[in-house]
């Protein structure tokens, strides 16, 4: 049993709201990190954490601001720091790069400048990113790959995982980067792609809605399991010595494949529904992503479990759920058969 104690940037989001509950499982004391708009509309905002909101220390702060980290860090030693606020949607870091680049690379340095500076015994962790891979240069994608960020995203991620690796190896502090590819989950916001689909095909079956509008349809993912993913995190930090990995499947898929098993997960065709919007291209793409999580497996033991299909699966199910008690209540709207 564990008496630690952890904090937890952005546990409001996806990730964060898996690992919170994974590490009190595990006995820790949980802190999290909040920005103060989510008490505006704690139901909403803190959706993800309801569940646990009572078993969690909350602070209020922001990335944006270097005095709100650093207090938090004076008022609490912490054991653990897994930091994984950001802004995390892509597609918007082409509309203010500005923002992405203050929220992810300067927010970085604060955390790590806090933690330098008043508990440098803390391990931290560094939500890094396949973004960073971008135009890959090698297929699968390794530790050692060459980064090639293809977005303001990517470029905010590739300084976040160097400041990471410098105040490491200049400090002698534990820190850590994680190089995940995405991993997806019932819990996924909905503006990513995978989460719209599911969402949308569980709407379309509903009768709530008659189309869904993507982008590019042949970009390819290593799409994993999130609840997976969250758990390599805590391991990276129980290690002997501070290092770097890429956790992923090793198994790729393209968001046309992607719409093919939810629609038809739902007894629908996805060439039926789904439509090319080209105002969701970006302006410059990722095309393929496929990792090799071998250094993971060998030297944490980790593994993913969760393949593809099981993943749509689960997320199909989830919002079909969701949704069908909102159809209930709605007039004339039927399921489609
Ligand atoms: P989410 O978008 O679900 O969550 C992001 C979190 O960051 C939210 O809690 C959000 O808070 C918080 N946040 C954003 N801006 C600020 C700010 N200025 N101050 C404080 N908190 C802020 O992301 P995920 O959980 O999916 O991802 C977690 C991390 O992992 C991110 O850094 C992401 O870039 C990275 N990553 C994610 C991958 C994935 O596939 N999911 C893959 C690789 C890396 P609020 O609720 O208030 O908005
Ligand atoms: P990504 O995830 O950019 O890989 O970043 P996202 O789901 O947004 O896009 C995946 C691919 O799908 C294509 N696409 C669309 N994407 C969205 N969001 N909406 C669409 O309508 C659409 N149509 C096609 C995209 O062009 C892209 O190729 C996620 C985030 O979680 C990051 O924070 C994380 O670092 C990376 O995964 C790994």
């Amino acid at each position: 049993m564990s008496n630690k104690r952890a904090l937890i940037t952005g546990i409001t989001g996806q990730d964060g709201s898996y690992l919170a509950e994974q590490l009190l499982e595990q006995d820790y004391e949980v802190h999290g990190l909040i920005r103060r708009v989510a008490q505006e509309d704690p139901a909403k905002r803190l959706g993800r954490i309801a569940h646990i909101a009572d078993r969690v220390k909350l602070h209020p702060g922001s990335l944006e601001s270097f005095a709100s980290v650093y207090r938090v860090f004076a008022e609490n030693e912490f054991d653990e720091c897994y930091h994984l606020a950001a802004q995390s949607f892509v597609a918007e870091s082409f509309e203010d790069s500005f923002s992405t680049m203050d929220i992810n690379v300067s927010g970085t340095h604060f955390v790590l400048e806090a933690l330098r500076q008043l508990r440098p015994e803390c391990r931290f962790y560094f939500a890094g990113s396949s973004e960073m891979f971008g135009k890959v240069v090698e297929s699968p994608q390794v530790e050692s790959t060459r980064f090639y960020p293809r977005s303001p995203y990517g470029v905010s991620k590739v300084t976040g995982f160097h400041l990471t690796r410098n105040f490491r190896e200049s400090y002698g502090l534990f820190c850590c980067s994680g190089i995940l590819f995405n991993h997806e989950s019932p819990r996924r916001g909905l503006e990513f792609v995978t989460r719209k689909i599911t969402s949308t095909a569980a709407r379309i079956k509903l009768g709530l809605a008659d189309k869904l509008y993507l982008g590019n349809l042949d970009a390819r993912r290593d799409w994993g399991y999130a609840a997976e993913y969250v758990h390599a995190m805590h391991l990276m930090l129980q290690q002997d010595e501070p290092d770097d990995f890429v956790v992923a499947t090793g198994v790729t898929h393209s968001v046309r494949e992607f719409c093919e098993v939810a629609f038809s997960e739902l007894g629908l065709d996805y060439n039926e529904w789904v439509e090319v919007d080209p105002r969701f291209y970006r302006p410059a793409e990722v095309e393929l992503l496929i990792g090799d999580p071998a250094k993971a497996k060998d030297k944490l033991g980790w593994e993913p479990r969760t393949s593809f299909a099981d993943l749509v699966r689960k997320m199909v199910a989830s919002d079909m759920e969701q949704l069908s008690a909102q159809a209930d209540h709605a007039t004339g709207h039927t399921a489609r058969p």
